[in-house]
């Protein structure tokens, strides 16, 4: 049984001052910042998830929880900074058209910069034209794109086209990620890279850039 047991029911439960107080015990505690984001938090979500799809719990509940998570970030992110001086390369990320879901996205983003890359995050719901928008403004390394909705999923493909047509393609490379996003997809839509979770993407950019 984790020892996040207590946090993961509050996350679980949306309780807010509970959850923030646990973590706050787990830092003190001197437990591993990475176990208490993945054995702690994550595994929450994915309870509320299982609970929303069986009818259990429905879109307040879930809404939440997630904001329970991110407070609980809030005391775990400076925790994740390497503290690098130099950067590693520059990132776009975002999350596709249509899709809302940013918790993910926010921990690739906190985890990047931790690793030292610069991160531009361009939110949630990004349509193609802003992100080939930004990319041709900041001229980022590695573009990245999150998306948790299988029907969000074809605007990836379609966010890559928009790179192509715009002639920037073959001066980023893609990666993208998120819970319906496998490997098979990314080499079927050719992103150049997927990442599982946060911490592959950190060692994908690297590789992706040769840096690691
Ligand atoms: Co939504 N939702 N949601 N939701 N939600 C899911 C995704 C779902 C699986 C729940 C379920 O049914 N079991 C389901 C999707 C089914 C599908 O399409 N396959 C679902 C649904 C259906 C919906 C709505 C349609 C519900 C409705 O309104 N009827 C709606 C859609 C809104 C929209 O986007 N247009 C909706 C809404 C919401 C909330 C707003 C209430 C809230 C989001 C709040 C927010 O993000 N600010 C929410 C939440 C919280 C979830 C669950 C419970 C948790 C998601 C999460 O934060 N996970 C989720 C169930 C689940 O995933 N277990 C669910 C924790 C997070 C750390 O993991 O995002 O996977 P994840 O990110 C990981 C990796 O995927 C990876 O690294 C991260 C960290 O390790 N990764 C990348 C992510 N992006 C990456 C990018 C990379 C590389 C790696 O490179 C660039």
């Amino acid at each position: 049984m984790s020892q996040f047991k207590q946090l993961t029911e509050a996350v679980t439960k949306g309780d807010i001052n509970k959850a923030v107080a646990e973590t706050q015990g787990a830092i003190d505690a001197g437990s591993n910042v990475q176990s208490i984001i993945d054995d702690g938090l994550i595994s929450a979500m994915d309870e509320v998830g299982e609970r929303f799809s069986k009818g259990i719990i429905f879109v307040p509940q879930m809404l939440r929880s997630a904001k329970t998570m991110q407070e609980c970030m809030k005391l775990l992110e400076p925790l994740l900074k390497e503290g690098e001086v130099t950067t590693k390369g520059k990132v776009l990320i975002g999350t596709v058209k249509g899709d809302l879901h940013d918790i993910g996205k926010n921990l690739v983003s906190m985890m990047m910069e931790g690793a030292g890359f610069t991160v531009t995050d361009l939110g949630v719901d990004v349509p193609p034209e802003k992100f080939v928008q930004k990319a041709q403004e900041i001229e980022p390394d590695i573009v990245g794109m999150s998306a948790l909705l299988s029907t969000t999923m074809p605007a990836m493909p379609q966010t890559i086209e928009a790179l192509r047509k715009s002639g920037i393609r073959d001066k980023v490379k893609v990666m993208i990620g998120g819970a319906p996003v496998t490997a098979k997809y990314a080499q079927e839509i050719k992103a150049d890279s997927y990442a599982p979770d946060a911490g592959s993407a950190v060692a994908e950019a690297k590789k992706l850039l040769g840096t690691s």
